[in-house]
């Protein structure tokens, strides 16, 4: 006999939102975190995460989008919090960048709304931007920000008002699906848990939690920056300030937001994929002098006010496979399990689709979502 139907290990923002899923639809569900709720260890802090749907990553994610955004107003309703802030975002760089031509080509595949602006234009527009006189954007108005604790929050309160039992401070130190298609057992330090089915959503413990994947995930530091801007925040208030990603002619990218949170609260800013290799035990959780330096000069040279007076800086991990798309899908090896994993830093603005797709896998086993592109195989991991 089992204990539940489905455990759910990790309740960041991909956890949290199966735990709501599946709890909506009526399953016994048990969440176990490490840490408490709503943590700044993973991946789901720092205030803000970019939302937008002209994808240059691929236009394979836009109909998941187009559902997250549904999804995200349900979540908004249900919860009665604030939860995403469309203030429009612009995609910036040269023509023939990533950025703005993946950008386009979604844009055009999907009929999605959009303007292209040439730097005149963004100049006048949204005057604390400089783009270089080649650089170009593709703005969208219903891109913009979501704010992740809120998110984190809103799905845990959801999940649990509709019967989940959440466990925090709970790590898994095992878990095992058990033969014959008997469901899966669950340790941590207080108890062992049976169920039907496990949901894995480890964040960057995939390393060690999905080890027999056979995934080369790259678990990086990432830091986030605020800054004061020079001269007062109302240049960069959301009424007049996008969120952008910028790639410069190397195809570095940066990407920021507009200021929130009143006063002391700043505008921030971030490199996009340019972490360095850690772990989550050794992850060095300090921001060196050197690294603000870095990100003034880079961020000053495009948006010349930004940074004025640095506020503070936070680390946080991304989960990276080698071809930037995530993992979400049926393990290979073990039927009476399901893991989402691999975000490799843009995937919070999938979060609810995510948790659909997760409980359409663990209650029925298969889901009309598009999750192709998302399958263990095509890197390489383990095929059965
Ligand atoms: O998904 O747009 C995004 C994003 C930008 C930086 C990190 N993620």
């Amino acid at each position: 006999a089992t204990g539940y139907d489905v455990i759910v290990l990790g309740l960041g923002g991909m956890g949290s939102a199966a735990a709501d899923h599946l709890a909506a639809r009526g399953a016994r569900v048990l969440g176990l975190e490490q840490f408490g709720p709503v943590h700044d260890r993973g991946s789901s802090h720092g205030g803000s995460r970019i939302t937008r749907q002209s994808y240059f990553e691929g236009p394979a994610y836009v109909p998941l989008l187009l559902r997250a955004y549904e999804l995200y107003e349900r979540l908004t309703r249900d919860a009665n919090r604030e939860i995403a802030l469309l203030c429009g975002g612009l995609m910036i760089g040269r023509p023939d960048s990533r950025t703005v031509a993946g950008s386009v080509r979604s844009a055009t595949e999907w009929d999605l709304p959009h303007e292209m602006l040439d730097a005149h234009e963004i100049r006048a527009r949204f005057p604390m931007l400089a783009p270089a006189d080649d650089e170009v954007a593709l703005f969208e108005r219903r891109a913009g920000l979501l704010r992740p604790e809120a998110t984190v929050a809103a799905q845990l309160e959801l999940a649990a008002a509709a019967g989940a039992e959440l466990r925090f401070e709970e790590p898994v130190t095992a878990w095992e699906a058990l033969p014959g298609g008997r469901g899966v057992r669950v340790t941590t330090p207080n108890g062992v848990y049976t169920a039907g089915h496990l949901v894995v959503c480890p964040g960057a413990w995939a390393p060690r939690q999905l080890a027999d994947l056979g995934v080369p995930f790259t678990v990086e530091r990432q830091i986030m920056y605020w800054f004061e801007p020079e001269g007062g925040t109302a240049p960069f208030e959301p009424d007049r300030h996008p969120v952008y990603v910028w790639e410069d002619p190397e195809g570095t990218q940066i990407y920021g937001f507009p200021a929130l949170d009143g006063p002391g609260g700043g505008a921030k800013v971030a490199f996009f994929r340019q972490g360095i290799p850690c772990t989550p035990e050794t992850i060095d959780r300090t921001v060196h002098p050197a690294e603000v330096a870095e990100m003034a000069a880079f961020a000053g040279a495009r948006l010349p006010a930004l940074p004025g007076r640095l506020l503070r800086a936070v680390t946080c991990m991304y989960t990276t496979t080698p071809d930037e798309h995530f993992v979400i899908a049926p393990h290979p090896a073990h039927p009476a399990v399901t893991v989402a994993c691999g975000f490799s830093g843009h995937g919070f603005k999938f979060v609810p689709v995510v948790g659909e797709i997760l409980a359409d896998l663990a209650l029925t086993g298969s889901t009309p979502h598009p999750i192709e592109l998302f399958s263990p195989g095509r890197l390489g991991g383990r095929q059965t």
